[in-house]
């Protein structure tokens, strides 16, 4: 072997200083194609990411490898979101090398910090689903389980958000313009995939019917795999996106009179597949490309699983004992349809041995009841796309029935609401009712939200299979969420309880004991108030507007949406202007509101909402008779990278929702876990929260999930008496009806207003207005005391360990998957 090559494969491996420097230097030039003098920040990110990859290799075919001998259990998580953010901060953490590179790197004159801000991030996800995944990718690799994340290559991410004079305008995201250093093209992994065409009967060879689907389009489905890093660098899985490519027949087309720049221009359209994530609308429900995007990837990495599963096995009866799929969300439950079809026509599987094997490999997490996110494609829609799948779910649709009307005894109505088609209207499959057919386990996401499922939209299956539905309350890393992204808090904690808490966060419980320590108390507010002094920072450079950072932060990051209640937020916002102003002589706590979110593109009222904190804040941040005690800002574009930077500086959390709505929340535990005092309702995962933090440290206001359903089936509210009776809530609506915020269209929100009146206040945000207002002033009050917000803070911190996602995607692998951690193989470390 040539000895420069020799030194390099070496080099590779190295993970000292010296040898991160060399490295550094020579994939600058080698595989960048840059001098040390012309390269810029962007480059070192490439170079830097390019060698640190190479670091993970080794250990990733190891994982891998170790898995096929072993033939291990594996789970695949197919999502059509993971919301992951940047990687390099990650990989570096989880290799333990961060320290190796920042020194590297200034010995070469670059800061670490700068050259991690040049990587965009990957936002291949709406909100608190596809960070979820991502999440459990991190806990997966860090837990040594076998888990591979399947999803969708999208070349456009989540749109980026800006503020054009406070309204939100979308651009495109293009984080693949500059290329990707962390993904590994695999063009030989591809697998085709088919649309539309017809189904056509036929004799099998023992003259039994069956179906083959002729003439439909074939888009083929190609592989990039990004390694997952686990905490410690031990376990290294595999992220494995889609990209949707033309056939071959392209390239070996014999083209003339034209037809050339047609089948280009047949080329473009079929790789729009892969083009876009779409955002969460509630108007999506009909879009053909987005059915196509969803059968697309899961046809893609069912095929990938059985070829994986084929290379140990000759039938499929033990399919169930090595693979287990977990559906995130309805988006993949067309898989289940397409499993049948793999095993039955393309097999020759029997059909109910067939369905037992489906059943016992697939299950499914439900993250919403809200009935507008309820997928259900029009049957007729995918009649036309996927003939021979709209064949076999009549099928299944027709043997369930059958069975149940046995039970049903002339409850027809029963039996309709338990059909997978909905017959009301348009006909339509409901993807839900599929899901949970279809899977061994279904599973909600707090305990709350999982009760919600067995008394409302999955009462009829619940009484039918009241084994299968069980609760799984999400979790978040410690390690993106605390110890990447909080440093000062995460350096002090291991200086009092070790570093266990990384990769074991129930160990933080420590803390609490520390909580009456003084000395402690206030190195825990240098951390915080350090995180707050880079917040403000931010907001500068963000906005412009300059917030004290000893005032009280007081954060609300996520999407925009009318039952997450932003609305609720500024009205108190407006409510407490007008008393600042009221009564300026008293010395008021200095509160920063500080939002952000995106809004779908079609949701004109979370559009509005949008512009109205816009409108409020401009008129707030230039009274000088307030001042500077209350700050409002709405941050642009929230994104991953955005919350890193939020969570850790957060005083306040709020998580507001309308009681019953929010399936669970994973903001809420980053903030807590991130010593933030949560003011929220008792929904999701709030309830869970308060059981661990404790009812002293935590403010829970508002209406019950049962008070909202009694509530609202009594019909006995109404908000235009709510509002007379509470003079504060009034004079606030009044201001935003009378262009206070909006002199240049005073009637701008009056959709808003109409909504909080006439329409009936669906969220209740004027119900729980004045309890709200209640809480706010208790914190507020609270803040004054430092040490006992504090004490109260840190608490917060020590009592979170539970809501770790390695917690969480445990009780997954033994309550759902039976999956089993397994130690990868090391050959070439332990050959020295
Ligand atoms: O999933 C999160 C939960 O913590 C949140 O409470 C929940 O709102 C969120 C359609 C969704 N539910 N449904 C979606 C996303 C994209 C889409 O196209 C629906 N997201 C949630 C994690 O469990």
């Amino acid at each position: 072997m040539d000895a420069r090559y020799k030194s390099r494969e070496i080099e590779r491996r190295s993970l000292d200083v010296d040898g991160l420097k060399r490295s550094f230097l020579e994939w600058l030039v080698y595989s960048v194609g840059k001098d040390a003098r012309a390269a810029t920040r962007r480059d070192w990110f490439h170079t830097v990411a390019l060698a640190v990859r190479d670091r993970l290799v080794d250990r990733w075919m190891d994982t891998t490898r170790t898995y096929y001998q072993q033939d291990a259990k594996r789970v695949y998580y197919l999502s059509l979101e993971f919301l992951i953010g940047r990687l390099l901060t990650n990989s570096l953490a989880n290799l333990g090398i961060t320290d190796q590179c920042r020194q590297a790197l200034d010995r070469i004159g670059l800061n670490l910090d700068d050259v991690v801000e040049a990587e965009p991030d990957a936002a291949l996800g709406n909100g608190g689903l596809g960070r979820l995944a991502a999440c459990f990718l991190d806990s997966m690799a860090s837990e040594a389980l076998p888990g591979y994340g399947y999803g969708i290559r999208y070349e456009f991410g989540l749109f980026e958000q800006r503020f054009e004079h406070g309204w939100q305008v979308e651009y495109p995201e293009q984080w693949l313009q500059f290329g990707n250093p962390w993904e590994f093209p695999r063009p030989e992994v591809l697998y085709p995939v088919q649309f539309y065409g017809r189904v056509e009967e036929f004799r099998d060879s023992v003259g039994e019917r069956a179906y083959r689907w002729v003439d439909a389009e074939r888009v083929l489905a190609m592989a990039y795999d990004t390694p997952v890093v686990g905490y410690g660098g031990d376990t290294i899985n595999t992220l494995r996106l889609w990209s949707a490519r033309a056939t071959r027949d392209f390239n070996f087309g014999h083209f003339n009179d034209g037809a050339y720049m047609k089948a280009v221009e047949q080329k473009v359209l079929t790789e729009n597949l892969s083009r876009v994530l779409y955002p969460n609308d509630a108007t999506e429900g009909g879009k053909e490309l987005r059915l196509k995007q969803e059968y697309f990837f899961t046809s893609a990495s069912l095929q990938d699983i059985l070829r994986r599963y084929l290379q140990h096995h000759s039938n499929f009866d033990s399919l169930p004992d090595k693979a287990a799929i977990q559906l995130n969300d309805t988006h993949p439950a067309i898989g289940i349809a397409e499993l049948m079809r793999l095993l039955v026509d393309q097999h020759g599987v029997l059909w109910d041995k067939a369905w037992d094997i489906t059943r016992a490999t697939f299950s499914y997490t439900n993250h919403t009841l809200l009935p507008e996110a309820l997928e259900a494609w029009p049957v007729r829609m995918m009649e036309r796309v996927l003939p021979r799948h709209m064949q076999i779910i009549y099928e299944i649709n027709a043997k369930f029935l059958n069975r149940s009307k046995a039970r049903a005894a002339g409850d027809n109505a029963r039996l309709s609401r338990l059909s997978l088609i909905d017959e009301r209207g348009d006909r339509r499959v409901r993807m839900g009712n599929l899901a949970f057919l279809g899977s061994h386990k279904v599973n909600g996401v707090s305990a709350l939200h999982t009760e919600l499922m067995k008394q409302t939209v999955f009462a009829d299956f619940h009484a039918e299979f009241p084994e299968r539905i069980n609760n799984k309350t999400n979790g978040i890393t410690p390690r993106r969420w605390l110890h990447q992204a909080n440093q000062p808090l995460a350096a002090l904690i291991t200086s009092r309880i070790g570093n266990g808490w990384i990769k074991d966060l129930g160990q933080i419980k420590a803390l609490a004991e520390k909580a009456d320590d003084l000395v402690f108390r206030e190195e825990f507010r240098r951390a915080k108030r350090k995180n707050k002094k880079r917040l403000a920072a931010y907001i500068a450079r963000q906005t412009g507007v300059d917030v004290q950072v000893d005032s009280l932060f007081d954060v609300q990051v996520k999407r925009m949406h009318e039952y997450k209640r932003q609305l609720l937020n500024i009205l108190q916002a407006i409510a407490l202007y007008n008393e600042m102003r009221d009564n300026p002589t008293v010395s008021w706590v200095p509160v920063t509101k500080i939002f952000a979110g995106k809004a779908a593109p079609s949701y004109h009222m979370a559009k509005l909402i949008i512009k109205l904190i816009n409108d409020v804040a401009k008129v707030v941040n230039h009274d000088p008779s307030v001042h500077d005690n209350l700050k409002i800002v709405l941050l642009p574009n929230y994104n991953v990278t955005a919350a890193e930077i939020i969570m850790p500086a957060a005083d306040l959390s709020e998580q507001i929702s309308t009681a019953g709505m929010e399936a669970s929340g994973t903001g809420n535990m980053k903030l807590a876990l991130n010593g933030a005092l949560t003011i929220g309702t008792l929904d999701g995962a709030n309830v869970e929260i308060r059981e661990h933090v404790g009812d002293d440290n935590i403010f829970i206001f508002g209406l019950t999930a049962e008070e909202v359903n009694d509530l609202r089936a009594s019909g006995g509210f109404n908000p235009r008496e709510v509002i007379a009776s509470n003079p504060s809530l009034k004079r606030a609506l009044d201001m935003i009806s009378t262009g206070v915020f909006s002199p240049d269209d005073p009637h701008r929100y009056h959709p808003i207003l109409q909504a909080l009146t006439d329409g009936g206040d669906h969220f209740l945000v004027t119900a729980d207005f004045a309890e709200y207002c209640e809480a706010q002033q208790e914190a507020m009050d609270l803040y004054r005391d430092q040490e006992e917000w504090t004490r109260k803070a840190i608490l917060n911190t020590a009592n979170m360990g539970w809501f770790s996602s390695d917690r969480t995607i445990m009780e997954y692998a033994t309550e759902i998957w039976d999956v089993h951690p397994v130690k990868p193989e090391h050959p070439a470390e332990t050959e020295g």
